[in-house]
């Protein structure tokens, strides 16, 4: 699973700057250990504790090599994937269900207007879309079209401390996840209420998935119910099993 992230972070596409693509490249071998972790050694508890060491420090350097002004590449809409690829830890015929009027979205920790948000209230908010390319670990990506409410905007909405390490994200099908501010706060992370022009789909995430074209697939979750604002490290479902944190992509 490594693979493909050490290959999308070294495409010449993505969001970091060239000078620390150049130094990226000098530290592959660092990069390349982690791709052992499918062998018997990693059984070894010690093993285990190195490779995370790695993909902790994996994760500084990708934060180091962010730049928060860079732009992910957007496409034509004739080059939307139809149809788009689902992608769950399970079969698509068990994604929740979720009610569209009883849903509120539960905003919490390090903000200053915590209480909850409908979906007619997220509808009402300024809304933009972005036509970007979804990269999955799992070896495929796919382009397509998200439209809603810039993450940014509605973080300041909601009075989020924004000098604060986190944003952690609770699905209504038990995923979770979370993210740096940084890419919080980057101009194409959107917090989004539709896909291709309609209503966001159940099997793509409705009512709420957070969009980041800068991010791998696992760090953009789907059926956002709760959102936090924290200094203390939530990690998430993939990354808890090994998954790379910062998964820039
Ligand atoms: N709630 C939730 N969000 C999720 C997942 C999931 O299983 N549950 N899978 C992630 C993974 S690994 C990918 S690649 C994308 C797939 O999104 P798609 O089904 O819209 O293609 O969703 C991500 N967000
Ligand atoms: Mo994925």
């Amino acid at each position: 699973m490594n693979e493909p992230k050490l290959e999308s972070l070294l495409q010449d596409t993505g969001p970091a700057r060239p000078d620390r693509r150049r130094f990226l490249r000098g530290s592959l071998a660092l990069g390349a250990l982690p791709l052992i972790g499918g062998c018997s050694i990693s059984d070894e508890p010690l093993v285990e504790k190195a490779l995370l060491k790695t993909s902790r420090f994996n994760d500084r350097v990708q934060a180091w090599l962010f730049d928060p002004e860079q732009l992910a590449p957007t496409y034509p809409e004739s080059m939307i994937t139809r149809p788009f690829p689902f992608n769950a830890y399970y079969r698509p015929h068990e994604v929740p269900r979720v009610d569209s009027e009883r849903f509120r979205l539960q905003v919490g920790g390090q903000v200053a207007e915590q209480r909850p948000w409908s979906l007619a209230e997220l509808r009402a908010l300024p809304q933009t879309d972005q036509v970007t390319r979804l990269i999955c670990v799992e070896g495929w990506s796919a382009i397509g079209k998200w439209g809603g409410v810039r993450f940014s905007d509605f973080l300041r909405r909601i009075g989020a401390d924004l000098d604060a390490r986190y944003v952690g994200f609770r699905c209504a099908d038990g995923y979770y996840t979370s993210i740096d501010m940084p890419t919080a706060l980057h101009p194409q992370t959107l917090l989004t209420l539709t896909f291709d022009g309609q209503t966001l789909p159940a099997r793509y995430g409705f009512p709420l998935k957070l969009r980041m074209p800068t991010k791998l697939g696992y760090k953009n979750p789907k059926h956002v119910e709760a959102l936090f604002v924290t200094n203390t490290y939530p990690g998430g479902y993939w990354e808890d099993r090994g998954y790379n944190w910062f998964g820039g992509s």
